[in-house]
């Protein structure tokens, strides 16, 4: 890792994963701190709390084929153009997403590999496990790398005679999958014609609403097993062991994804909160078209893997599935029933503010020279209203970027504290709230204040910004 680290660094107009050489352009934003953790291959660690949370996802799904070394570099257009994504989604923006090169991007879901295994067609079932990247917030629940599983079921239409036999069937299976006693709201009606239509050109209404009805009992029994699973592991915890806990609630919540009509998010009441766990709905035929398996249909849902793990095992710091120390790793069993994670003392935090002024959108900005960039892309995202071409200008996930660079995961929050528009000028100043604090050591006020100072002083360098 460090070789290749190192090469990158010198050359820095191609980046290389896993032995491939992808050449840099104006969309490379794909950072060393990210690069460097590229194929840790977490969720299948031995023991690892996220492997478990897999395995214990994987084993509702009996039958299917579970793909869990699909590679993290995927195409622009298994990303976002195989799942129908917009040309102006904003999901593929560079503020949002990491790219290799324009063609070339760490994938943002696993959902980038829905087209190539319907088309490979091996199984009707099938989940997808794996590392997808976002640049996006710092704090406890948010982290440029997290994992998802993805599921699919698929059935082919073409073996029944009529849309009725088909809807038949899937009723018959729905059967026999009964019902997954527990108390769910779904308030909605399963079509609305503008925020969640059928898809009239393809489906029968009937097909639709039993594959919609198979996809949510199919994830009710799935919530079911997991928070089961998370309220055993609370109850023999003595820590938790008095605390009254509420029968488990599941709401269905209308969505919308690309890729899915009509679409859900299925939420979960835990301890006092709505907790988003999946999104998924009903496949869009066109993308089953795009495979080659014109004449299946069926539904998909792709889950958050930390978000789970984090509330089956009490893991309160979502950095924490990133440590090799003893005292988290140790504390996992694949083989035996779960247990809730015993937090190690925590260190000290050390909260330091820096508060500047954006540049005005089109002044003139220091762009920062590559020689002293130990990042492969020169600046980072820009998505301020039409910027002239390559005037760097600031997005808050181009100071995570850059605290990232610098600290590292020795930071464990960063907050906007304050936001104030000086009213002549009409310039705008932002303060933000840092909170250094690391997971394996006491960070001294010296490392403190250092790891402030060069953040502070790659803000300058990189986005103009000015210091107050
Ligand atoms: C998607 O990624 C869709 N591809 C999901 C999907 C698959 C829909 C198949 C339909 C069919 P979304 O961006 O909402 O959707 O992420 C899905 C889940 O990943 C969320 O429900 C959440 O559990 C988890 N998730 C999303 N962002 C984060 C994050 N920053 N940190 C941790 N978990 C996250
Ligand atoms: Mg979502």
């Amino acid at each position: 890792i460090l070789r290749r680290y190192q090469s990158n660094d010198a050359r820095k107009r191609s980046l290389t994963i896993d032995g491939k050489s992808y050449p840099s352009d104006s969309w490379t934003n794909a950072p060393e701190n990210i690069l460097i953790q590229y194929g840790r291959r977490l969720h299948v660690q031995p023991n690892h709390p996220l492997s478990i949370a897999r395995q214990l996802i994987e084993s509702c799904f009996p039958g299917f084929q579970h793909h869990n070394s699909l590679p993290g570099v995927v195409t622009v257009d298994q990303n976002f153009d195989s799942l129908g994504f917009a040309s102006d989604h904003p999901g593929r923006s560079k503020t949002d997403t990491y790219y290799l090169n324009q063609d070339t991007v760490l994938r943002t879901h696993t959902s980038a590999h829905e087209v190539d295994v319907f088309r490979a067609n091996t199984s009707n079932g099938y989940t997808i496990c794996g590392d997808v990247y976002r640049r996006d917030a710092i704090d406890r629940t948010h982290y440029p790398i997290f994992h998802q599983i993805e599921g699919a079921l698929t059935w082919d239409r073409s073996a029944f005679k009529s849309s009725e036999h088909f809807s038949q069937h899937i009723q018959n299976d729905l059967a026999r999958l009964g019902s997954a006693g527990v108390d769910v709201e779904d308030p909605n009606p399963t079509f609305h014609p503008e925020r969640n239509p059928l898809q009239a050109k393809h489906h029968a209404a009937e097909e639709a609403e039993a594959i919609a009805a198979h996809l949510k009992r199919s994830l009710e029994h799935m919530a079911v097993a997991i928070f089961t699973a998370a309220d055993k592991a609370l109850k023999a915890s003595d820590h938790a062991a008095q605390e009254e806990q509420e029968p488990l609630k599941i709401r269905w919540v209308e969505a919308f994804f690309p890729h899915t009509s009509p679409s859900w998010e299925l939420e979960v009441w835990w301890r006092g909160d709505w907790l988003e766990v999946l999104g998924c709905g009903v496949i869009e035929q066109p993308l089953l078209i795009r495979a080659d398996v014109p004449s299946r249909m069926g539904w998909a849902f792709g889950l958050g893997l930390e978000r789970l793990a984090m509330l089956l095992f009490g893991i309160p710091d979502i950095r924490l599935f990133w440590s090799k120390d003893q005292r988290f790793l140790g504390q996992f069993d694949e083989n035996k029933p779960i247990k809730r994670f015993q937090p190690f003392s925590k260190y000290p935090a050390a909260p330091r503010d820096v508060a500047f002024w954006i540049p005005d959108a089109g002044a003139a900005v220091v762009e920062t020279p590559a020689t002293t960039s130990s990042s492969p892309s020169p600046a980072g995202g820009q998505i301020t209203a039409a910027p002239p071409p390559d005037t760097p200008s600031f997005h808050e996930n181009d100071l995570m970027e850059v605290v990232r660079d610098t600290a590292g995961d020795s930071v464990e929050d960063v907050s906007l504290i304050d936001k104030f528009t000086h009213p002549k000028t009409g310039r705008q100043s932002l303060c933000y709230r840092i909170t250094y604090r690391s997971l394996e050591k006491t960070l001294t006020t010296e490392e403190a204040n250092d790891l402030h100072e060069q953040i502070r002083r790659e803000l300058v360098a990189r986005f103009g910004v000015e210091l107050r």
